[in-house]
């Protein structure tokens, strides 16, 4: 390590954001160290290709096993490692999910912070390291107001959501009362080819992307009227370390300010392989069928088939039906603006997708058994 190098230690970093913020530190000269938790088989695909061998000499990449429930472990790794920066963005973070296991997802997302706070404060660190908590719109849920900012009240709708409200207030609260830098950034939805594969955007382009290849029959869709603002993940990273780099902490919404409902979504990411789509019917019996097919993405489709229906099951008991963020006090004072354009973000998931199928697609013809996950 040279005197210059800055500490960042990143809970998460095997997710969508952990890996894309890894390579962004490493970009600027951090040493990057990271929680993985154990797993019975390899759970690294998303940080392979920056994954340095731990014989190496220096790493500037260094990976912990450990977990958000376990205050012994978390102690030692930041005793060990004493970042200047922490990036919290472990958690149990599908919002569905969270309904079948509440109370995991209060350990992990409630009082995980809690334990990386504490922990910054036992080891005597709170005037050295800085802390980022990865906070959510889902605060907003039962919406307030629209578009929402910082100072929008919460109306969390899930176990998710009321577990990061916890995170939120206890990040603020050790702000106020140890004068600890310690931030949250309000992120709303974002997406990338990394995007776990059950979160809508990515089950949409991977589902599309099977079916125009013959790999799965049809999609199963829940409430497609929601309404997100989708940005980029690599957009959000840049933000989550800016905020760490400012002279005071603070709170931070980060959005693209424009929405779209999950039905668009569906229509953009097809017309990305060549298919329109006509929606018919309401509510819950609405289909999609293919009223044109363009260029040779989807060889195994014919107009007429009907590629996606709804499935109630994919309902939640308490849904967030409209999220709109107002991103103005980010872009005052940290200059920070999106770069990536919706139709960009579902281009990169698409081609992505699509290549990933049509390897399945050659290994299925030449005999090869491959079976494609579908939730
Ligand atoms: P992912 O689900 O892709 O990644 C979550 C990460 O947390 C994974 O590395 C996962 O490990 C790890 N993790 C899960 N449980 C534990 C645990 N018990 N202990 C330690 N680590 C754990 O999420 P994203 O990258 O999309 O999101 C990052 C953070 O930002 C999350 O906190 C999320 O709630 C929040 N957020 C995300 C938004 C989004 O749109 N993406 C918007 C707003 C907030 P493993 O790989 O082993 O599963
Ligand atoms: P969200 O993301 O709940 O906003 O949480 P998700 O992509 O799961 O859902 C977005 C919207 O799409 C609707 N939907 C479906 N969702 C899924 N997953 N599967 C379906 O089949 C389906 N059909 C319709 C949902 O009901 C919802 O309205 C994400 C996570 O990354 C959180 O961690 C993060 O905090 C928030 O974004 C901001």
């Amino acid at each position: 390590m040279t005197k210059t190098q800055k500490v960042a230690l990143i809970t998460g970093i095997t997710g969508q954001d952990g890996s894309y913020l890894a390579e962004f530190l490493l970009e600027k000269g951090y040493i990057v160290h990271g929680i993985k938790r154990r797993a019975s088989s390899f759970n690294t695909s998303r940080i392979d290709h920056i994954y340095e061998d731990p014989h190496t000499p220096h790493p500037d990449l260094i990976l912990h096993y450990g977990d958000l429930t376990d205050t012994s472990n978390l102690v030692r790794i930041i005793q060990q490692t004493q970042p200047d920066e922490i990036y919290n963005l472990g958690a149990q973070s599908h919002v569905a999910v969270s309904f079948e296991s509440p109370e995991y997802t209060a350990d992990v997302d409630a009082l995980g912070p809690l334990r990386m706070l504490e922990a910054i404060r036992i080891l005597g660190l709170e005037q050295k390291t800085r802390f980022y908590q990865a906070s959510t719109s889902e605060l907003y849920g039962q919406v307030q107001e629209i578009p929402q900012k910082e100072t929008t009240p919460f109306y969390p709708r899930s176990p998710y959501a009321v577990a990061k409200m916890y995170a939120y207030w206890i990040t603020v609260n050790y702000r106020e009362a140890y004068g600890m830098y310690a931030c949250n950034g309000i992120l709303f939805n974002h997406e990338s080819k990394r995007r776990g594969e059950t979160f809508v955007t990515r089950k949409v382009t991977r589902g599309l992307a099977n079916i125009a290849l013959g790999l799965e029959k049809c999609l199963f869709m829940g409430n497609i009227d929601a309404l997100r603002d989708w940005g980029h993940a690599k957009d959000y990273v840049r933000m989550q370390w800016l905020m760490l780099q400012q002279d005071q902490p603070d709170d931070f919404v980060i959005a693209t300010g424009v929405q779209f409902t999950v039905r668009e979504f569906i229509i953009r990411s097809a017309k990305q392989l060549g298919i329109t789509l006509r929606f018919e019917g309401t509510a819950e019996n609405e289909k999609a069928i293919v009223a044109s097919i363009e260029g040779d993405k989807a060889p195994a489709l014919t107009v007429g088939d009907v590629i996606v229906q709804i499935d109630p099951r994919y309902y939640r008991p308490t849904e967030v039906e409209t999220l709109l963020g107002d991103p103005t006090k980010a872009k005052e004072k940290l200059g920070w603006v999106p770069e990536i354009t919706l139709d960009q973000m579902i281009e990169e998931m698409v081609s992505n997708d699509h290549s990933e199928a049509k390897q399945v697609a050659l290994l299925k013809q030449n005999g090869y058994v491959v079976s494609v996950s579908v939730e």
